[in-house]
């Protein structure tokens, strides 16, 4: 740890007392930490609490990710995973029969699964019906797989197609086993900016409301924002302060996720001067504010697939204790220009997780930890397609 003298040096004496004492930070010791030019400053304080909270542990998971359709309603401009309609080339929609064979593919390979992550696009077809139907049949063949599925965005677009409510929504999908939410869609909440990145997406207002609805009703969620587009420091402060205040509510946020935002294939261009080598350091430092930031939510992921293996390991050093997962199929980073591999092998994500100098722990959807092996289990299996 840098001494109190290098924090006084830089202006950020109370915010290092505050960080020693575990107080909370305000919006200004955000805005303070986003332009500190000693990153490393930054990212000693954010390894302090990381530390505090997690010791010398990194989590990691097993698991498939399934996106069962591209096709979307929602037309946000950063996004080059999206169809807009089932006829466009490079559209797809995954049948009940693609999601099982593509979990049968996972048991044959010997691969004990600890979290089936399933998103996609709002299309404006799928009714809420399939979706239980496809969550019954997969708890019915594999009864120990969490579940986690469907962001916030999702719920407020069955809820519309449906003419129902969210809670109703939730409360549906619990009882046909859903346990756990990933944590997309949340992007950037500032009311000015989000309409030009994501027009016609369920607002800052609906997200924060549906994950307190599922934290209500004891469904698990994580959150994300995405960052590195258009958005300023205090509109990134702003969203960590609006998921603060939230967990202070509802308390069911497990995971934070910051997102950088990939570039290829987007409709969203961005200016030259935002586009250099700088984008590395600045996902260090926002991970390692989001640390400091988020004192009420456990868990904070450098997810390898966005940010790239080399610097989701550093990251750990920054304020991250988790990398996700095996993953095997990845399409919404890889679609935007990702050029990390579809997927790793447990040797080779505690590989990553030992040289960074972090060890490895093994944790289901909601953060259960798992013993390293399951019974039967082949280590190697599932390597990267
Ligand atoms: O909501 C879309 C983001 C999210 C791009 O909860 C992009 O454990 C960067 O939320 N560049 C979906 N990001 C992915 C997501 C996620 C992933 C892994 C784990 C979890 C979890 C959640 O991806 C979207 C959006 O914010 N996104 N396009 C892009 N071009």
């Amino acid at each position: 740890m840098l001494d109190a003298a290098h924090y006084a040096a830089l202006g950020l004496s109370s915010i290092h007392e505050k960080v020693l004492a575990g107080q909370r930070l305000s919006f200004d010791d955000g805005l303070a930490l986003f332009s500190c030019p000693d990153i490393t400053a930054v990212g000693a304080l954010a390894l302090h609490v990381r530390r505090r909270l997690h010791g010398d542990a990194a989590f990691y998971v097993v698991n498939r990710q399934i996106n069962y359709t591209n096709v979307c309603v929602n037309g946000c401009t950063f996004c080059a995973f999206r169809r807009d309609e089932d006829s466009e080339p490079g559209a797809f929609r995954l049948s009940k029969e693609d999601i099982l064979e593509r979990l049968r593919a996972a048991r044959q390979g010997s691969l004990h699964l600890d979290e089936l992550h399933i998103v996609g696009g709002c299309h404006p077809k799928l009714r809420l019906g399939w979706f239980e139907d496809v969550l019954r049949t997969v708890r019915e063949v594999y009864p120990d797989l969490p579940l986690k599925a469907f962001t916030p965005v999702e719920i407020e677009h069955f809820a519309r197609l449906e003419g129902i409510s969210s809670l109703e929504v939730l409360q549906r999908l619990k009882a046909v086993g859903l346990v756990m939410m990933p944590g997309g869609g949340a992007e950037i909440f500032d009311e000015e900016l989000r309409p030009q990145i994501c027009p016609h997406k369920a607002d800052a207002k609906a997200w924060l409301r549906i994950s307190g609805e599922a934290h209500g009703l004891g469904i698990k969620t994580n959150c994300t924002m995405l960052y590195g587009h258009l958005e300023n420091h205090a509109q990134r402060v702003d969203h960590l302060c609006r998921l603060r205040e939230q967990q202070d509510k509802s308390g069911g946020f497990t995971c934070f996720i910051p997102l950088p935002f990939l570039t290829e294939n987007s409709r969203l261009k961005l200016p030259e001067d935002r586009l250099g080598p700088q984008r590395g350091l600045d996902q260090l430092r926002t991970v390692a504010v989001s640390r400091l930031m988020l004192d009420n939510i456990p868990h904070l992921k450098a997810y390898w697939i966005m940010m790239g293996p080399k610097l989701a390991q550093t990251a750990l050093w920054y304020g991250a204790d988790d990398l996700d997962g095996t993953i095997v199929e990845e399409r919404i980073g890889h679609m935007a220009g990702a050029e990390s591999a579809q997927g790793l092998t447990i040797p080779e994500l505690e590989d990553m997780i030992r040289q960074s100098g972090f060890r490895p722990v093994r944790r289901n959807a909601v953060f259960e930890t798992m013993l390293p092996d399951a019974p039967g289990e082949s280590r190697h299996a599932e390597a990267r397609s």
